[in-house]
C-alpha cells in the first residue's frame, strides 16, 4: 500500500494511505544503508512496516520535511517591521529548494497598506500575494494538493494563520507562550495536519536560512532578473558592461531593494566561498 508520512513522534512513523491513519515502523534495512524515512516521505507499507521510501524531490533540514511543494513565506508590515532582506533571501532559498512560493503580508490591519502599494504591487508580478487578516478561503485553496510549510521571521503570525486555517490545531501563538512565561520556541514533534485536500506543517520552517547555493543559482532565484537580455549571457549583474538587470533597476522597473538585496547576497556567497578556500 502506497502512502505519505505524516507524522513523526519517537520512531512511531505515521503513515496517511487509503484515507487512514497508520502508524508503521521502518525496516530495519533502511537504518542499515543509513537512510530515515521522514515526514513527506511517499513510502510503501506492508503490514505496519515501512518497506519502500521513493526519492524525494527535495529534503528540508529544518523543519525536517521532505517532498515540500509550497511555502507561505510571512512577511507582517509592522511589529515587527517589513523586512525585505529577509523576504527575499526565503524566496532564494525557496526557489533554490525548487518550492513554489506564496507571499502572505500580515497585519494589514494596522498600518495604512498604501505605504507598501509599490512593494505588494512588485512581488505580486512575481508570485501571488495575500494579505492578512483575511483571505483565508482563498490561502486554504492553495494548500489543496500540495505539501505545504510556513516561514517567516518571529512574531509575523505563523502561528495565528495555522489556527485560522483549523482552530481545532490550537497553536500557542505568541501572546498565550508569552503569558504562560513559556519559552516561545517550545521543541515539538514534526507532524503535517490535513487541510482541505492538502497538508501543512505547524513547524515553522526554513529555520535556517543559509544560502547555500552558488553564484549562478542565486542570479537564478530571482525571477525577476531572469530572462533578461544582458551582454553577456553568463552576466551576474554585479559590475558587468551591458548590464539590463541593472539597467531595469535604474529606470525602476526592477524593485531597488531587491537589487540591493541580491548584491548583498552575492557578497555574503562570495566571503563563503573565501572562508573555505
Ligand atoms: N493585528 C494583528 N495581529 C496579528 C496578526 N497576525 C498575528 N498577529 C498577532 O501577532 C502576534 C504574533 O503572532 P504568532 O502567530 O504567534 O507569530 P509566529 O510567527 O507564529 O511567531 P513565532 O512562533 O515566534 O515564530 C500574536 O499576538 C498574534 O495575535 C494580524 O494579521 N493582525
Ligand atoms: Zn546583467
Amino acid at each position: 500500500m502506497q502512502g505519505r508520512i505524516v507524522k513523526l513522534v519517537s520512531g512511531d512513523y505515521t503513515v496517511y494511505a487509503n484515507n487512514e491513519y497508520i502508524v508503521c515502523k521502518p525496516l530495519g534495512i533502511f537504518r542499515h544503508k543509513n537512510i530515515s524515512p521522514k515526514v513527506g516521505d511517499l513510502v510503501t507499507i506492508e503490514n505496519n512496516m515501512i518497506i519502500d521510501i521513493e526519492e524525494r524531490k527535495n529534503d528540508l533540514i529544518r523543519p525536517s520535511i521532505c517532498n515540500v511543494d509550497k511555502v507561505f513565506i510571512l512577511t507582517s508590515f509592522v511589529k515587527p517591521d517589513v523586512n525585505l532582506n529577509l523576504l527575499d533571501r526565503l524566496i532564494s532559498v525557496a526557489e533554490w529548494e525548487n518550492i513554489n512560493i506564496i507571499l502572505v503580508f500580515t497585519k494589514s490591519d494596522l498600518i495604512d497598506v498604501e505605504k507598501y502599494r509599490k512593494e505588494i504591487d512588485y512581488y505580486q508580478n512575481l508570485y501571488p500575494v495575500y494579505l492578512m487578516p483575511g483571505n483565508i478561503e482563498e490561502i486554504k485553496k492553495e494548500i489543496d494538493n500540495n505539501i505545504c510549510v510556513v516561514a517567516g521571521q518571529t512574531g509575523v503570525g505563523k502561528s495565528t494563520l495555522i489556527n485560522k486555517l483549523d482552530p481545532s490545531l490550537d497553536l500557542k501563538t505568541q501572546e498565550i507562550s508569552l503569558a504562560l512565561g513559556r519559552g516561545k520556541h517550545t521543541t515539538r514533534h514534526v507532524e503535517l495536519h490535513k487541510i482541505g485536500k492538502g497538508w501543512i506543517a505547524d513547524t515553522p520552517g526554513f529555520g535556517i536560512t543559509n544560502l547555500e547555493m552558488d553564484l549562478l543559482a542565486l542570479s537564478h532565484s530571482f525571477i525577476d532578473f531572469f530572462n533578461v537580455d544582458c551582454k553577456f549571457t553568463t552576466c551576474l549583474h554585479v559590475a558587468e558592461p551591458g548590464c539590463v538587470v541593472k539597467e531595469k533597476v535604474d529606470n525602476g522597473e526592477i524593485l531597488k531593494s531587491r537589487y540591493e538585496n541580491y548584491l548583498l547576497f552575492v557578497d555574503e556567497i562570495k566571503s563563503r566561498k573565501r572562508s573555505w578556500e
